[in-house]
């Protein structure tokens, strides 16, 4: 079974064959993987590191294939570039546990082994990265080892392999548009969060699409109408029940003593969200997820508009008592960090006792990658207060 490249759909599906079958002769493996939160971005990368690797490699989701329900844009991009689902690999399918211990990993958007690969895989695994989230420090000798500011991780990915770029077929034009759909989808079509990684991206991907014979009945590149349709397939989650809302863009992070703390990014604001089942429902529904979770302390970021009519909240709740001195510790170095935190509705999410703050954010710029590292910290500097007293009364 050899990996075939005529096509986004035949290379995914070779892939996916071949990498089953060598499961049952363990040979060495090579397997690009992105983020938990498994955005368009990640998908993207790991599926274009993947195809522009030489030798055989390929992309895993970072979710249960189930999930695959919670993510509308990606079956809109699958549809688009005519990749079957069946044909994707993911952490659950084939199980991580079935691949050699020996299996190289690259990461793609974001740098450090996750939980649920850290349960198979150690640090020596990883032997690429390329990122534009906070440097976590892991994997020093990675080759390459690129974390650099930039609206997508995508656009790394791509002026990292502009060389190796196919010079002729129909697949260079499929390339091409999943690139584009990250970078676009990340910069809100080049209006927020633009780089210079994601101009040359773009710039480059549109002469390849425009260097490219329209066929018949075909349509011109709309740089527009493409970011409308997946922009679009995104936002269409009014159906969501709550739990899938959390659920659909998702991280967490376990702090040095065991302490967790789990961030939703959300597309409805908190009036939405509130308004739906009431607030008491909303509340608790958030309770119930981060007690399935085991978390210690929960946050939702939400978003909602585009251009002028952009807009951003923030939720944090202590779950857990000692840990309640987060939020108030989080507000501090948030102000200092310059996010323009300002009280939401009055107050009218905050509980009395300081365990739980809702704020409307200013700095439209701070985004998850921004807000978890001060978040994280804040409860690292809680958690160790809080040990620290103990051992003194002791
Ligand atoms: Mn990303």
């Amino acid at each position: 079974m050899s990996i075939i490249r005529t096509s986004l759909r035949q290379f995914v599906s070779t892939t996916r064959a071949s990498l089953l079958q060598s499961l049952k002769a363990p040979k060495p493996l090579h397997i690009v993987i992105g983020n938990e939160s498994v955005d368009i971005d990640s998908f993207a990368c790991s599926v274009l590191y993947a195809y522009y690797t030489p030798t055989p490699t390929a992309p895993f989701l970072s979710m249960p294939r189930v999930d695959l329900t919670l993510k509308p844009e990606l079956h809109h991009l699958l549809t688009l570039l005519q990749i079957s689902p069946e044909d994707l690999l993911f952490i659950d399918d084939p199980p991580l546990s079935a691949l050699p211990k020996s299996t190289r990993i690259t990461l793609v958007d974001h740098n450090e082994l996750e939980p649920a690969l850290r349960a198979y895989f150690q640090e020596a695994n990883v032997r690429g990265i390329i990122d534009h989230h906070e440097d976590e420090g892991g994997s020093p000798n990675a080759k390459p080892r690129i974390i650099e500011r930039s609206g997508s991780c995508a656009s790394l990915v791509t002026n990292y392999f502009k060389e190796v770029f196919p010079t002729s077929g129909a697949v260079r034009g499929e390339l091409a548009r999943l690139g584009l759909a990250a970078a676009l989808i990340d910069t809100t079509n080049l209006t927020n969060k633009v780089t210079e990684h994601d101009l040359s991206t773009v710039g480059f991907l549109e002469g390849v699409i425009n260097g490219m014979p329209v066929g018949p009945g075909g349509e011109k590149w709309d740089r527009q109408k493409f970011f409308n349709g997946i922009w679009d397939a995104k936002n269409d989650i009014d159906h969501m029940p709550l739990r899938d809302l959390l659920r659909k863009d998702w991280k967490e992070w376990t702090e040095g003593d065991g302490k967790k703390v789990g961030i939703a990014a959300i597309l409805k604001d908190l009036d939405w969200l509130g308004s739906r089942q009431g607030q008491d429902t909303f509340l608790q529904g958030i309770k119930s997820w981060a007690q399935e979770r085991e978390l210690d302390l929960v946050s939702v970021m939400t978003t909602i508009g585009q251009g002028d009519e952009f807009k951003r909240e923030l939720m944090v709740w202590a779950l857990d008592d000692s840990v309640k001195e987060s939020v108030a510790t989080f507000e501090e170095k948030a102000q200092k960090a310059d996010l323009r935190l300002q009280t939401w509705g009055e107050g009218g999410l905050d509980s009395k006792d300081g365990d739980r703050k809702a704020w409307r954010q200013f700095n439209l710029v701070a985004s998850r990658k921004q807000v978890s590292p001060l978040l994280r910290e804040s409860l690292r500097e809680v958690a160790v207060e809080v040990k620290g007293g103990r051992e003194s009364k002791v």
